[in-house]
């Protein structure tokens, strides 16, 4: 059984496996909605991670990822305090989604509203064929506020986001991987042990050029198509200047790093 953060009021479960840090949501009576302590339990446990793992899985106990937002503390909340919890979310969120390690989310039953926002802001989505996606906030009289109208715009585009909050619409895992919004889809219980194999491959990697990917590329999908190449050759060049990719060109130059094999089934 994975250890509970120290201070995270068991809001969260933290385990240390070889180079990957595992955080498991762990609220599940309350299909680990998240509260404003929770908010912060994700935050400690994402600094520790980043502090002493290569890379990352968030994933839920019980059934369900996350049911989103805590819609019993949201409710009482005055206007001032909404916007303050809001941009916490954005903060702790950014952490994982521009940090200095790679997180992947392992997806299971309701993947909804902020939890599709805590999702998004991982860099890999692993989903099993129970993971399912809704963002209700048109229902509730709300709207997005941990980051979605960002992320999970850019992940599936705005005119589906548009079609998911107008309508109220819930997409299978299946579906979800059409629309790009998940990259691997596993049978049932099997996401969890998936993604802590894409992250162990994740964490083999060097670890400038996974800084690299998760800090460069969402910012040159931002930039300007003649902005983006010159930031490209800047940060392909320093890459190249780092001991870890001397190493790694030398040893496949001597024949001693795996070459690159034909896809399997996957
Ligand atoms: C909750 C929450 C929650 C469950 N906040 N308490 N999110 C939603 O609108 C999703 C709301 N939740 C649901 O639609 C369902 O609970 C589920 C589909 C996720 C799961 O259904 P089920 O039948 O397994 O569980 P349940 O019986 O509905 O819920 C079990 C308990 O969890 C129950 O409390 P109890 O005291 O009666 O046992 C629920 O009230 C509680 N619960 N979800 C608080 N979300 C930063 S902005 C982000 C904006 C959003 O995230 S909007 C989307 C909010």
């Amino acid at each position: 059984m994975p250890k509970i953060v120290d201070g995270a009021a068991g809001f969260v479960t933290y385990e240390l496996r070889g180079e990957v840090a595992l955080i498991g949501l762990n609220r599940p009576k309350k299909r680990n909605a998240i509260s404003d302590r929770f908010v912060e339990a994700i935050n400690d446990s994402v600094a520790r991670a980043s502090a002493e793992a290569k890379a990352g899985v968030i994933h839920g106990h019980g059934p369900h990822f996350c049911a989103g937002l805590d819609l019993s503390e949201h409710s009482e909340k005055p206007l001032f305090e909404a916007v303050k919890g809001s941009r916490r979310w954005h903060a702790v969120f950014n952490t994982i989604e521009r940090g200095t390690i790679p997180f992947v989310s392992a997806l299971t039953g309701a993947t909804v509203g902020g939890g599709f926002e805590l999702a998004a802001s991982t860099q890999i989505r692993v989903a099993d064929s129970t993971a399912f996606f809704a963002l209700p906030e048109g229902q509730r009289g709300i709207f997005v506020g941990g980051g979605g109208s960002v992320r999970i715009a850019r992940l599936i585009g705005p005119a589906r986001m548009g079609d998911m909050m107008l309508t109220g619409r819930v997409l299978s895992a299946d579906a979800m991987e059409r629309w790009g919004g998940v990259t691997y889809v596993t049978e049932e219980g099997k996401a969890l042990e998936r993604a802590i194999e894409v992250a162990s491959q994740m964490a083999t990697n060097a670890e400038f050029t996974n800084y690299a990917i998760i800090n460069a590329l969402p910012r040159i999908a931002d930039m300007s198509a003649e902005d983006g190449l010159f930031a490209e050759s800047m940060v392909a060049s320093l890459a190249t200047m780092t001991d870890d990719a001397k190493d790694r060109l030398r040893a496949f130059l001597e024949k001693r790093a795996a070459k690159v094999q034909a896809p399997g089934d996957g």
